[in-house]
């Protein structure tokens, strides 16, 4: 089979991962509302191209907090890769090196991240953080991080308990026996109902603990799963250097609004002081152009970045953001943009 968008790896994953697996990757909170709208939202956007600028010379480049990538996609962090190739987190590390893009680790990562990194090296790498219930434990992991040269501390804000997950749920889903977490407890067993394993992260974080973190990190922070005017003003003021606007891929709570209806709102109070970047329902290389326009430095993808995986592992992955990238390229060619700062907001427009 011929894959020419990334609509063709999501097939593929869907016939061939176990059932439940499969929807725990695909599945939203509640009603599945948010999880959609993060997609279809990016489909009233009109594009307003504009024609005759010598497009002859195309540089998709551009940097986030001071890296450069070879394209504003990154990605995003996930859990449990093992669930979808043997050595998971490995082989996408190993295929964001290749592409030049950075590589967000997740907390919840089936290898360890020592192996991560011996596995690619040189590549750009920034580490997503659950805090966890023992403050001891998070710190441990955050100066591993930085020792091993992760570059930024993504701290995840939209997760002081787990979205309800209807599918995961019915299906009793967990972890099987041969995958684990590495570098935290995942104390699966105690939690019947929902099996995931939320059971340490620490629901009692505030707007406190970023001090905290800064005082035990150099690493940038930049928070995610920031929605609001309200919480991008707070960030600024507790000086995190980055807001990632998420809702999780819709998997937190539903009825929120979709990653790109909130771009605007955050983007506006933030003023330029700090970069802000945005996941969730990029499918398409003219859904980067989308949010580029509106204001993000880069976006990152979570899951079609695991159909990539279970596809062909590093192979796979590297597929998945070549199209992307080649997509996005044809975007920038055709709405008249030759730098990555060329794309400005009178490229969109919002249909009814
Ligand atoms: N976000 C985190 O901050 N930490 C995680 O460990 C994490 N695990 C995830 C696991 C799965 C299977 C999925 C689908 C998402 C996970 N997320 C996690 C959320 C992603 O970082 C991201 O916000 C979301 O997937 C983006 O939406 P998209 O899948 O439509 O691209």
């Amino acid at each position: 089979m011929a894959f020419t968008c990334l609509a063709d790896f999501q097939a593929f994953a869907k016939d061939n991962l176990p059932k439940p697996t499969w929807e725990f990757i695909e599945g939203g909170a509640d009603e599945c509302i948010i999880r959609d709208e993060n997609i279809s939202a990016y489909k009233k956007i009109r594009l307003h191209p504009h024609v005759l600028r010598d497009m002859s010379v195309v540089d998709t480049r551009t940097t986030i907090q001071g890296s450069e990538i070879s394209f504003p996609v990154c990605i995003a962090p996930t859990g449990f890769h093992c669930l979808c190739w043997p050595d998971g987190e490995q082989s996408t590390a190993k295929a964001a090196e290749a592409m030049n893009i950075c590589y967000v680790t997740s907390t919840f990562s089936t290898c360890f991240f020592e192996d991560i990194v011996a596995s690619a090296p040189n590549g750009l790498r920034w580490f997503q953080l659950y805090v966890q219930r023992d403050r001891k434990i998070t710190k441990e992991l955050i100066q591993k991080a930085e020792t091993l040269g992760y570059k930024a501390l993504v701290l995840t804000v939209d997760t002081p308990a787990v979205g309800n997950r209807l599918q995961d749920n019915r299906n009793r889903f967990s972890l099987p026996a041969s995958i684990s977490t590495k570098s935290v407890h995942v104390p699966i067993e105690e939690n019947a109902e929902s099996l995931l394993p939320v059971s340490n992260i620490d629901p009692s974080i505030s707007w406190k603990d970023i001090a905290w973190l800064k005082s035990i990190t150099q690493m940038p922070i930049i928070l995610k799963g920031i929605l609001t005017r309200e919480d991008a003003e707070l960030a600024i003021s507790h000086n995190v250097q980055g807001i990632l606007v998420s809702n999780h891929g819709g998997r937190q709570l539903d009825t929120v609004p979709a990653t790109i209806d909130a771009l605007t709102e955050v983007v506006n109070a933030v003023q330029g002081r700090i970069e802000v970047y945005l996941d969730g329902g990029i499918r398409t290389g003219t859904d980067v152009l989308k949010a580029l326009a509106l204001g993000a430095r880069c976006v990152f993808l979570g899951r079609p970045i695991l159909w990539g995986l279970t596809y062909k592992g590093e192979e796979g992955v590297r597929q998945v953001l070549n199209l992307l990238k080649k997509e996005f390229y044809r975007s920038m060619v055709f709405t008249g943009c030759r730098s990555v700062s060329e794309i400005s907001q009178d490229l969109v427009q919002f249909s009814r």
